[in-house]
């Protein structure tokens, strides 16, 4: 098959690109290389260096035989999107191009307009193109489980079917998404819909847990081949940032009380899950939502897991919840589309955190711990002037005592 990766140069674009790649097909990954811009705008890296699209690409067809095309260009400009697609002639697009950090996206109004401007644009210009110049093509578009929020109902896979006054219809699952990169994905959803109801387009939204993990079979081949692993506030997802901070012997930074459940899965799920989506397309004109994670736990479950498979002294801190969602809460969500499609999972044991921790301890001289404490608020106040500005609670003993 021949196949876009858009935003292929990020933390599971790459991994999913050299995946797919291993398998025969012909890849062609496009991204805009902003993810490393943010990188500068924030003051953070990658713990794991990664190599540049033209030292990935080259070391991958050294290793192995095969190539991997690159395009750099911003999706959100349709010439160049379209001359690009035009060129390659896809027969599927897996699209991860887009700002997918909730922190980021709630820092101020420019980064909320940001995010979702670049993220709702850039997927529009893909269905746009989509349509005019391919509609046979399956569209793969990562989506996330914060779409639907913590309801206190079973979530399903993307749809539930409801009687109100005596009549009954399946209709698009509740949305309460949390953030507004978490509103953009939401918006993208509708407009995936309308598209295959409208115009005949097929298109599978990918509703993601929380990725955790940085190897796969293909990055570990060579350190050049390494895909990126971040762990600071903005960026870094809670498992990946717990190891980090266990490692570095730094308190695990578990936000209020730490029973926020979330679906979860191992970034060799991810790539697999893509494949199977790839493998198994959706039909002319349907618009289907899997539920990608493959087992759920608190953020407490979570730092319990870390302190025991690494034997650390357990050091938690309960910091004070930066974010408006709820810490305590019912959680069960459907999720097996996928592993009827044959997904078998990793699932998280001491083993994959100590595995997990060894990749740390490698980079462990360049953890930067100024990184760790969150700075982004949820909540708002009016300022004099009427401009936003952030309602942070009072800080904890814990951010006084590293000057947060
Ligand atoms: P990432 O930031 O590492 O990668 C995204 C890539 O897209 C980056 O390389 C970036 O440069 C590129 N990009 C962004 N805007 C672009 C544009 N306008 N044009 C071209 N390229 C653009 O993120 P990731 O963790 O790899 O996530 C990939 C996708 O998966 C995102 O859509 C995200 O919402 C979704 N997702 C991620 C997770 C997770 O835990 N990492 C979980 C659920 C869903
Ligand atoms: N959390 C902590 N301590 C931390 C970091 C996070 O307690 O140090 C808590 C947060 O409050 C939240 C949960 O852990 O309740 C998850 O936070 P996260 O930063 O790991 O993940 P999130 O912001 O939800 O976003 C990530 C990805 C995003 C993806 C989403 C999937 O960055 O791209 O869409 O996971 S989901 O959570 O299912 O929506």
């Amino acid at each position: 098959m021949r196949i876009m990766v858009l935003g292929g140069d990020g933390y599971l674009g790459w991994p999913t690109a050299l995946h797919l790649s291993a398998r025969g097909h012909d890849v062609i990954t496009v991204d805009n290389l902003v993810r490393r811009g943010y990188d500068s705008e924030l003051g953070t890296t990658s713990l794991v260096p990664i190599a540049d699209l033209e030292q990935r690409t080259t070391i991958w067809r050294e290793m192995t035989g095969r190539t991997v095309r690159y395009a750099v260009g911003d999706i959100t400009d349709y010439d160049f999107l379209t001359s690009t697609f035009r060129a390659f002639t896809p027969e599927a697009i897996v699209h991860f191009g887009q700002q997918r950090s909730a922190p980021y996206s709630m820092i101020d109004r420019s980064h909320a307009v940001y995010t979702q401007v670049n993220n709702i644009v850039g997927n529009l210009n893909v269905l746009f193109a989509i349509g005019e110049i391919d509609p046979a093509v399956h569209l793969v578009k990562l989506g996330t489980m914060g779409e639907y929020g913590t309801p206190d109902i079973d979530i399903e896979e993307g749809f539930i079917e409801i009687t109100h006054k005596g009549r009954t219809d399946t209709l698009p699952f509740p949305k309460q998404p949390g953030s507004f990169y978490h509103l953009s994905k939401v918006h993208d959803s509708h407009n995936l819909a309308f598209v295959c109801r409208a115009w005949g387009l097929r298109a599978t939204d990918l509703n993601q847990g929380i990725v955790y993990g940085q190897a796969t079979d293909e990055t570990i081949l060579h350190p050049d081949l390494a895909t990126r692993f971040d762990y600071d506030a903005v960026f870094g997802t809670v498992l990946n940032r717990f190891v980090v901070q266990a490692v570095a012997g730094y308190p695990l930074t578990v936000y209020g009380r730490g029973n926020q459940t979330r679906g979860m899965l191992n970034i060799k799920d991810t790539v697999r899950c893509i494949e199977l989506a790839l493998l198994n397309p959706a039909r002319t004109g349907e618009y289907r939502v899997f539920n990608q994670f493959t087992e759920s736990f608190s953020v407490n479950e979570m730092a319990e897991m870390v302190v025991t498979a690494l034997g650390i002294e357990p050091k938690i801190e309960h910091l004070n919840d930066p974010r408006v969602e709820l810490e305590e809460h019912y959680y069960n969500a459907a999720h097996t589309k996928l592993v009827d499609l044959g997904l078998v999972p990793h699932l998280l044991d001491d083993d994959t955190i100590r595995r997990l921790a060894a990749i740390v301890k490698a980079w462990h001289d360049d953890i930067d711990s100024s990184v760790m404490v969150p700075t982004i608020h949820w909540r708002a106040t009016a300022s004099p002037h009427g401009a936003r500005g952030t309602a942070a609670p009072p800080p904890t003993e814990f951010e006084n005592a590293v000057g947060a």
